[in-house]
């Protein structure tokens, strides 16, 4: 079975998800076993990636060998302007496309952005120690997750100043006072967190202060516990963990969202997560109320390596290039269709009149599929987010929310706000334009990043 993206919390840990994981992380790994924990994962990472860097030398030289004794084919191959690469050519994939991926060679280099393990530094330990907590081996852990983590808690650094820093500052190491639940009031709703999910911590705070002294430690680890039980209740409301694309059948993932939130690049990182976990897939380029828009996506397929629907014609029928994506799906057994949507109508009732007439096509066209729409919502945008989120909720059929551009937003906690107040789960995260920059949304880590340092 080869290793599912989708499902990595679920690999990562089996029990750690939810409101029990703090209690469970903080006892997972002892405090003094950690920094050998993270050594010994730092070893095994540097091990393989110096196994990888000599499989790829002694692969080059094989090349140059073969090269030397067929150097006309090679100057064949250059010469050809408009050539396949070979990665398609392997995987067939480039064939029979009513709409072929761009073979821009700049544009299609999935491999190369991959990352590479960094320096033994704080960044690597704190990742290690939150992979730990979740009951991961050393050995089991890879680059792009330790890559991940970092790029997560800098992104949220943001949101974090202006929250646990003064946070910090304000409980100190004294015991919790009914004094310091309002000064952290003040600063949950400064850091959009929403009335309802800060008013369910500070309850939940003071029903324990009530009971007992509560030390800064113990507050800050109940915090958290109470932060990620307000994201986990949608997920645990929706009755799926995870979201993944069933294999073996047609699952259609709608892209939707008003303009400029990141759909188009949601769905080229979806596309490449899917085609690394072996999933065969397939894009519809659905936005064709801007002709650029289709063009981006097409950039997308082929830095992602996902073949694209499209058809060129001005402002062309959205449904009918379902249509045909449904089609064309259909007949090369694609398990993940994802559709882009366009996010920018006349009016937001045409924008929702669309996306019903996409849904039509679907149900019509192909009955069995496992449909779901991703409401995608731009970080940076705080509240407005959540707004959003209220109105396309009600409009549409959504299944979960893709929240991005979490690096650089001091607006990371909307993500309570969305969660408590729109009741819609959060099923993936973008930390970043880089093809890898998004993942399947862990409550734990997400948390972990947000309060990092404590
Ligand atoms: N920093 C950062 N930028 C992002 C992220 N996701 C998307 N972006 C950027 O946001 C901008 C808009 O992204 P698009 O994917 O084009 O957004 P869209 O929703 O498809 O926009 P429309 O098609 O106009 O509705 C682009 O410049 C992206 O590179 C992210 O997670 N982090
Ligand atoms: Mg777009």
């Amino acid at each position: 079975m080869p290793y599912d993206e989708f499902k990595r919390s679920e690999i990562n840990s089996h029990s750690n998800q939810g409101s029990d994981s703090q209690a469970n992380a903080n006892s997972a790994i002892d405090e003094n076993d950690s920094l050998d924990w993270a050594k010994e994962a730092y070893a095994k990472l540097k091990a393989k990636q110096d196994k990888e860097k000599a499989l790829i030398s002694e692969n080059e030289k094989k090349e140059l060998v073969s090269n030397d004794d067929n150097i006309s084919g090679v100057k064949d191959k250059i010469s050809s302007t408009n050539q396949v690469l070979p990665l398609y050519e392997e995987t067939g994939l480039n064939n029979n496309l009513i709409e072929q991926v761009p073979s821009n060679e700049e544009e299609v280099n999935p491999i190369d952005e991959s990352p590479i393990l960094g320096e033994f530094d704080e960044n690597f330990t704190w990742s290690a120690n939150v992979l730990a907590a979740q009951g991961k081996k050393p050995g089991d852990i890879s680059f792009e997750e330790i890559d991940w983590l970092g790029k997560l808690r800098d992104g949220l650094e943001k949101t974090r100043q202006g929250f646990v820093t003064d946070l910090l500052e304000k409980f100190g190491d004294d015991p919790l006072t009914p004094e310091d639940l309002d000064d952290l009031e003040v600063l949950l709703l400064r850091a959009d967190v929403g009335v309802k999910a800060t008013d369910q911590i500070i309850d939940a705070l003071r029903k324990r202060l009530n009971e007992e002294v509560l030390d800064s430690k113990e507050a800050f680890r109940f915090l958290k516990e109470q932060l990620c039980k307000i994201v986990e209740k949608p997920i645990k409301d929706s009755g799926q963990d995870l979201l993944f694309p069933k294999r073996n059948c047609l699952n259609i993932w709608l892209l939707v969202g008003v303009n400029g939130v990141g759909k188009t690049t949601t769905l080229g990182k979806l596309a490449n997560l899917a085609l690394r976990s072996q999933y065969s897939s397939l894009i519809a380029a659905a936005d064709t109320f801007r002709v650029a828009a289709v063009e981006q996506v097409k950039i997308w397929g082929s830095r992602s390596g996902v073949s694209v629907i499209a058809n060129e014609t001005p402002n062309a029928d959205p449904a009918a290039v379902v249509f045909d994506a449904i089609g064309a799906a259909k007949s090369k057994k694609t398990e993940l269709l994802l559709v882009d949507t366009a996010g920018r109508l006349q009016t937001k009732n045409n924008l929702m009149e669309e996306l019903a007439k996409i849904a039509k096509i679907i149900t019509r066209l192909a009955p069995d599929a496992l449909v779901e729409s991703l409401l995608v919502l731009d970080a940076t945008q705080g509240q407005n987010g959540l707004s959003q989120a209220m109105s396309f909720a009600k409009s549409a059929n959504l299944s979960g929310v893709v929240i991005t551009k979490l690096d650089g937003s001091s607006r990371g906690g909307v993500a309570f706000a969305i969660a408590s107040e729109a009741n819609l789960p959060i099923r993936f995260i973008g930390a970043g334009e880089g093809i890898q920059d998004l993942k399947p949304f862990n409550s734990f880590e997400f948390v972990e990043a947000l309060l990092a340092n404590r």
